[in-house]
């Protein structure tokens, strides 16, 4: 246990944890739910506990009697409870966790201790795997499957998800919820709403004034398994894709705070509420409360008026990760981010002359259908066999398809030929200074040889870099998410070529790739280095991943003036021939 004082969550927790405990060993319901209920209205109190401590009223609190609120002064002082430490005795910790496994109740998890001595899910999985379950009393073959596999389900969801699946799950939700008739308004919260590229679960907020339809509907949507929670303010269920979702009903009134709460990031958030207390309110997930005793409150329905009130300008979602915007939005200075409609281009995909589902023509027409202006075709070279990478004569072959499409689509919209140029592992390019010299734009990847040592997997994209006809180097770092780090790369010294060299880094917005991730595209940006941002489409759909990497650059504190697919065509064309 840290010394961090105990948190409203924290004492919730331990509430909870005693009510699974007090359910193995058998308790009667009466008592388990006694403390279920406490730790529900701990969890959802408008105010610091501490403070209702302090002030001698923790039995005004919802389902908080005398012996639950000296149990809360012991947790308080003491940072634990003994009562939660004697149960432990009995109940190994592990216990509590097997009970999270769907199909596992109390009984069967006490009957496994027992008759097994299995104290945890990894011991409850090994179990199953030698058919042990299957013998016991009222347990067969098919319940010891489904405890495996529910096991299964368990270990995909603590690994964090891709954003465009967590995305498109919350946004397909909050859209269903927003129909129903008692829904005012809404927006998904949390690290989705922030752009991060792996979220933990996914967080919505909606203003309503009737919140028991709408959280009657979500705990009833097609995709819920499981129902951590359902009550009139916050539910919590679990999807068959894995995915956790809690949901939160707020009147209007209160949802500008409540959105700026759980948006997060709890960083960001820690910082805003100090600034608050420094000017005499205490702000919570509801309200700013005057630290003066008289009880005043101010509520906000917007998130603008609630960083007005603290004397900050906006801060978009993607920047609220207590990495300085606080600070520059206090002296009005936050840049202003790049949005979707700044771009007018792509300039990396790939068509059927590679491994790409469309022809140049196709491809350029879902381009100029979105809007776009340019695009430049980049197909794999040569060397990439697995990925039908083209020599220099399919390239000159390559090359009269793309006229002739330009000339079918008139002059509004351009399509260049490029290539996506394996770095090869050697550290040569893989095509010949003549060759690359006959297209208009030559994007530079590495795909193999990623795990080398670093000055050697360095040393291969610089000389990537330092190639006069190398005018972007594709997702750089090359890692993969969730399973593949980045290679070991020498960024300072990739950076110190590309600024040199006036070449251009992409932000990949595949979201595997993401790659310049936040961070590095902000570095990036503070040495005057150029990106793009592109979409590697392989297919028309592939266009729709746009938006996360626009939300890595916004994330990465990028401007629409430090990303080439701003430009128009001429200004891209005058570029690339300086
Ligand atoms: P995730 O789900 O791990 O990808 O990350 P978040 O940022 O979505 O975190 P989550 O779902 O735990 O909570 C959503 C937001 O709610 C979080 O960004 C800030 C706020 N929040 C939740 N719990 C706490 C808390 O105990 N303290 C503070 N300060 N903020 C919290
Ligand atoms: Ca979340
Ligand atoms: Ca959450
Ligand atoms: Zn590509």
């Amino acid at each position: 246990m840290s010394d961090r004082p105990l948190t409203n969550r924290d004492i919730a927790d331990i509430f909870d944890t005693v009510a699974d405990m007090l359910q193995l060993k058998g308790e009667i319901i009466h008592r388990i739910l006694a403390y279920r209920r406490a730790a529900e209205s701990v969890r959802e109190l408008p105010r610091d506990i501490r403070t209702v401590a302090a002030e001698g009223k923790l039995e005004s609190i919802d389902n908080i009697g005398a012996t639950l609120a000296e149990k809360i002064d012991e947790m308080l002082t003491t940072g634990q409870l003994s009562f939660l430490e004697k149960l432990r005795q009995d109940i190994p910790d592990g216990l509590v966790d097997v009970l999270r496994i769907n199909g596992v109740g109390p009984k069967k998890a006490m009957l496994f201790f027992k008759e097994l001595g299995i104290k945890s899910v990894p011991e409850l999985e090994t179990a199953a795997r030698d058919g042990k379950l299957a013998t016991l009393p009222s347990m067969g073959a098919k319940s010891e499957k489904k405890i495996i596999e529910s096991i299964e389900a368990l270990a995909r969801r603590s690994n964090r998800v891709r954003l465009d699946l967590a995305t498109v799950t919350a946004e397909s939700i909050l859209q269903e919820l927003l129909a129903l008739p008692q829904s005012l308004f809404g927006s998904v919260g949390g690290s989705v709403r922030r752009g991060k590229s792996t979220i933990g679960d996914l967080d919505l907020v909606i203003a309503s004034r009737e919140a028991a339809p709408i959280m009657d509907t979500f705990v009833k949507l097609p995709g819920v398994i499981t129902i951590h929670g359902h009550g009139p303010t916050k539910s919590s269920v679990e999807l068959s894709n894995g995915l956790q979702c809690d949901l939160r009903v707020i009147p209007p009134e209160n949802y500008g705070v409540a959105l700026v709460y759980f948006t997060g990031s709890q960083a960001h958030n820690i910082k805003l509420r100090a600034l608050a207390q420094e000017q005499g309110w205490t702000l919570n997930e509801w309200a700013f409360t005057a630290t003066d005793g008289s009880g005043k409150q101010l509520l906000y329905e917007r998130e603008e008026d609630v960083y007005k009130q603290l004397g900050l300008s906006y801060i978009p979602p993607e920047l609220r990760e207590d990495r300085g915007e606080i600070e520059i939005a206090r002296e009005g200075k936050l840049p202003h981010l790049i949005e979707i409609g700044d771009i007018h281009s792509d300039l990396h995909m790939h068509t059927t002359w590679s491994d790409g589902k469309l022809s140049v023509m196709e491809m350029a027409q879902v381009a100029k259908a979105r809007g776009f202006k340019h695009i430049v075709i980049t197909d794999h070279s040569q060397s990439l066999g697995v990925a039908n990478g083209l020599t220099p004569e399919r390239l000159r072959a390559q090359r009269e398809e793309i006229n002739q499409a330009n000339a079918a689509l008139g002059p509004d919209f351009r399509v260049l030929q490029g290539t996506e140029m394996e770095i090869r592992a050697d550290g040569n390019l893989d095509y010949p200074d003549e060759v690359l010299a006959e297209l208009d734009v030559v994007v530079a990847s590495l795909h193999v040889g990623l795990r080398q040592e670093r000055a050697q997997v360095t040393q291969r994209l610089l000389n990537a870099i330092r190639n006069p006809h190398v005018d972007i180097i594709g997702h750089p770092r090359g890692r993969l998410i969730p399973d593949r780090e980045p290679a070991d790369l020498d960024m300072d010294a990739v950076f110190a070529a590309a600024k040199e060299t006036d070449t251009v880094l992409e932000i990949n917005a595949n979201p595997h790739r993401l790659d310049l991730d936040d961070v590095h595209a902000q570095r990036a940006v503070e040495l005057g280095i150029k990106l793009a941002i592109d979409c590697d489409a392989h297919s028309a759909g592939d266009f729709d991943l746009l938006r996360y990497g626009v939300a890595t650059a916004r994330r990465g504190w990028v401007r629409a003036d430090n990303v080439i697919n701003t430009w128009s065509t001429e200004q891209f064309l005058r570029w690339l021939e300086s």
